[in-house]
């Protein structure tokens, strides 16, 4: 009823650390909108698909070195390059789940040592997310689960300086779900946060810019 020409798909983000759940998590709230008959579609950063995305999986996996701020640099360039075609699905009403984004590019640099501003920096006026579903959990209970694959950041002492940054990150978009608990309570929490974002979204909420 009434004018609904601002109404428009939402922008979940998923974040966490490595084995936090976020990429069986994602796949799960895909289902689900789907499911309510929502327009809706699973991305991922990196999106090792691009020219770009070619160089960072290369560099994930060790095959290619690369300085610092170079890599962090790609990372953004690769949610650049996405970032019209983000646009214009919301606008034509697709809710987008992002399996990682910026507060990874943010929390894995910084990690490593470089300053927060500096790596925020690339990351302006790409989208901001509508809402940030953190999967929190330890990272020695992450550690546990296995599984950590042979990529360059899956250790856990890493891990831990990663933890430490991701929490200076956390704003009024986001959202911190306990990732130790049984995965069907964390879908159903993750299921409730999603629609009330996809409603506001579908009401006209505006779309912002980072870091807002
Ligand atoms: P996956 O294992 O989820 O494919 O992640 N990373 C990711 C960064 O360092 N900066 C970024 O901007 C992004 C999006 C996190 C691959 C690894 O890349 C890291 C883990």
């Amino acid at each position: 009823s009434g004018c609904n020409s601002e109404s428009r798909g939402a922008l979940v983000v998923l974040e966490g650390l490595d084995r936090s759940g976020k990429t069986s998590q994602s796949s799960r709230l895909l289902t689900y909108l789907e499911g309510l008959g929502h327009s809706v579609e699973l991305w991922r950063f990196p999106d090792r698909s691009t020219n770009v995305g070619q160089m960072i999986s290369s560099y994930l996996s060790n095959k290619s070195q690369l300085d610092d701020h170079t890599i962090h640099l790609l990372f953004s360039a690769n949610r650049w390059e996405k970032r019209s075609l983000m646009e214009t699905k919301l606008k034509a009403g697709t809710t987008l789940i992002v399996d990682r984004y910026s507060y990874s590019g943010v929390a894995f640099s910084s990690a490593k040592g470089l300053g927060d501003e500096w790596c925020k920096a690339p990351e302006i006026g790409l989208l901001a997310p509508d809402l940030v579903l953190y999967l929190d959990i330890q990272p020695e209970k992450a550690a546990e689960r296995g599984g950590y694959g042979g990529e360059k950041y899956e250790q856990l002492e890493f891990q831990r300086k990663v933890a430490q940054c991701y929490q200076v990150l956390h704003d009024a978009s986001w959202k911190i779900v306990d990732a130790c608990q049984p995965i069907e309570d964390i879908e159903k929490q993750l299921q409730e946060l999603v629609l009330e974002c996809v409603m506001a979204c579908q009401k006209g909420k505006p779309l912002a810019n980072l870091w807002s």
